[in-house]
């Protein structure tokens, strides 16, 4: 096998991982292979009990599944339900944040507070809901439940979409694809995935992507707006990121998956003077938490909490033999973690009824008893530290600053107060234009390598990048999140990024934060009296693998930006299928995919589609 990272500290504990004996993501992914062609065609189908059915992708097999679907059917089919479990996966994160909302404002929720009264105050007005003379409690019960039923369908359409550029309304009632409900959205598809309902692969897309719509203006927004509410709106913050952040002297504790609702709480406890007593008891000097993937994310954005890395590091972060505990939640999670935490001392701790793991300890999380559960799970951490197997401690001693904390608000400010700067320096062509890169990482690509080509060209063209998720630890970890990294940007961007002091690629947060980049979006859609498919702006997941990427896929797309894929959805074997994603979705949503496994060939699709729109805007440069 090739390549498997470019990160220095992964691929020492890759190292120590077989030296060991301990088998890795990269491992299983080699006896994967040769992976199924049907799969990765997206030509078999499971959908009901005649099958399974497999279209042959030659022509010299069957054309059709036992019920006469063909191949775009079932690959559009197979699409539709990737989107459907994404827009689930952010959108039920959303409700579970909503839900502490609630019961915050009830005084049910245990060390939660409002943080961000003007937030909640500017959101209720948008939702309608009177704020005059009310306390933050009352707005806030009142503000919950209009979420909640966002999720259902007593709406005509979801409020956030009046948030998107009036011609983008009208391309999306155009088309028919203006989402209603989110879990109807959710549930339609499941429904129409059904053996005999829905059959045509562009009715098919359509409703992918007003499900995915569903998502980004819908259930990532909700997730997005209430954590700023309750947890507070991300600022421009520092701190530490990659393997090197776990300390040999202290109690290390990595938070992983998704919800803030638990890691806020265990950032909490941590600072429990009783605690902190009982890990200098244990010989400890301190406990130390850190964040892996989003859960990373959402506390290093807060509170510039140290992040230990992205998605094909958790296995890592447990073979360096330093973690004493790794409280995991939902989402990204793999089940492989309780198998190497085996071969240590590490004890992986589920909080969520939603996501057990086999030879995991439960502890269940409930918002009315956070910051006691917080503290029992910090507590048990500090148990373990002297059960550490001294000899198998090796933490690799790769970390690098971060700058991070880029919300709406924090970009805003940056600009002092309007866009108006960030306006300027685009239609001057100093800025050539703003490229979100974000996703997951993937053993497919050589782990951070897709995230780190692409961003570093980009800045380099003077494209200023955009970052959530796994892509933006890849960058942190590289140093491309300080300001100083403006050195290595293109002379424009550069002397933008050191007039303001920002580096140049922002870190705006986790995955379900994507939503904080089609507010941008529509900002500037808005500012400009354009569409947001007429902006030099486009999207890339070079090393995407959730099923959450793809129906961020499917909204991005949907909001008008071009987008380009590195890892292959599984979507050739339907011909008109991905003719339809690549090149048809144009005329309808003003934006396509494209799929381009060669990062370099990847920043040339972008650079061409930014120039493009510049000159279509009679813009220099
Ligand atoms: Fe086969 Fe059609 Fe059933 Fe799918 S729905 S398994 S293609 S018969
Ligand atoms: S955590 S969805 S691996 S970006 Fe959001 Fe990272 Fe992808 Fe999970």
């Amino acid at each position: 096998m090739g390549e498997r990272s470019v990160d220095q500290a992964s691929i020492k504990m890759l190292k120590k991982a077989a030296q060991e004996g301990i088998e890795t993501a990269w491992e299983r992914y080699e006896k994967q292979q040769p992976q199924c062609g049907f799969g990765l065609l997206g030509i078999c189908c499971r959908n009901c009990n005649m099958g399974p059915c497999r279209i042959d992708p030659f022509g010299d097999g069957p054309e059709e599944g036992i019920c006469g679907a063909t191949a775009d059917t079932i690959a559009a089919r197979n699409l539709l339900r990737m989107i459907a479990a994404g827009a689930a996966a952010h959108s039920d994160h959303g409700r579970d944040i909503v839900t502490t909302l609630w019961e915050t404002a009830a005084g049910e929720a245990q060390g939660y507070q409002i943080k961000d009264e003007g937030k909640l105050r500017s959101l209720a007005a948008e939702f309608g809901i009177p704020v005059e003379g009310r306390s933050k409690e009352e707005i806030a019960r009142d503000l919950a439940r209009e979420a909640m039923e966002e999720f259902g369908m007593v709406k005509g359409a979801l409020k956030f979409l009046e948030r998107a550029p009036q011609k983008r309304r009208e391309v999306w009632q155009k088309a028919g694809i203006v989402p209603r409900g989110i879990d109807r959205e959710i549930v339609e598809c499941m429904h129409r995935t059904h053996m005999g309902v829905d059959n045509d692969y562009v009715n098919l897309v359509l409703h992918g992507v007003r499900t995915g719509l569903s998502d980004g203006w819908g259930g990532s927004m909700f997730a997005t707006e209430f954590s700023d509410i309750l947890f507070g709106t991300p600022e421009p913050v520092r701190g530490r990121s990659n393997l090197g952040v776990l300390k040999e002297d202290q109690v290390n504790i990595i938070v992983h998956g998704h919800e803030p609702t638990l890691s806020e709480m265990i950032v909490l406890a941590a600072r429990d003077e009783e605690l902190l007593a009982a890990a200098r008891e244990k010989g400890a000097a301190g406990i130390n938490i850190c964040g892996m993937c989003c859960t990373g994310n959402e506390i290093l954005m807060r509170h510039g909490v140290p992040v230990a890395g992205n998605f094909l590091q958790q296995e890592l972060a447990v073979v360096t033999g330093a973690v004493d505990a790794m409280v995991v939640d939902v989402q990204c999670v793999m089940p492989a973690l309780t198998g190497v935490a085996g071969c240590y001392h590490t004890k992986i701790i589920s909080t969520s009824p939603k996501a057990r793991f086999e030879g995991a300890e439960h502890i269940p999380f409930d918002e009315h008893h956070a910051l006691d559960t917080a503290r029992k799970i910090v507590q048990i951490a500090v148990d373990n530290y002297p059960r550490r197997k001294k000899e198998f401690v090796r933490i690799p001693e790769e970390e690098m600053e971060y700058m991070a904390g880029f919300s709406v608000e924090a970009v805003l400010k940056a600009l002092g107060g309007s866009l108006n700067p960030l306006l300027d320096a685009i239609k001057a062509g100093q800025i050539k234009g703003i490229a979100a890169v974000v996703g997951c990482n993937n053993p497919k690509i050589p782990h951070d390598r897709g995230h780190l080509l692409l961003t570093e060209k980009l800045i380099k063209s003077d494209v200023l990048v955009v970052q959530t998720g796994c892509a933006a630890i890849a960058c942190a970890k590289a140093g491309l999140l300080l300001p100083e990294a403006a050195a290595q940007a293109g002379p424009g961007l550069g002397a933008v990024c050191r007039a303001l002091g920002i580096p140049p690629v922002l870190h705006m947060g986790s995955c379900v934060d994507i939503s904080r980049i089609l507010v941008t979006a529509a900002a500037i859609a808005n500012a400009l009296g354009v569409d947001i498919s007429d902006l030099p702006v486009a999207g890339a997941a070079p090393e995407w693998m959730s099923e959450k990427a793809v129906s961020i896929g499917a909204y991005v797309v949907g909001s008008g930006v071009f987008t380009v894929l590195g890892s292959i959805p599984p979507v050739l074997g339907g011909k008109k299928l991905t003719e339809l994603l690549t090149e048809g979705a144009r005329s309808v949503l003003g934006a396509s995919f494209a799929v381009e496994t060669d990062p370099e060939k990847a920043v040339d699709l972008i650079l061409e589609h930014i120039a493009a729109r510049r000159k279509a805007l009679g813009l220099e440069g």
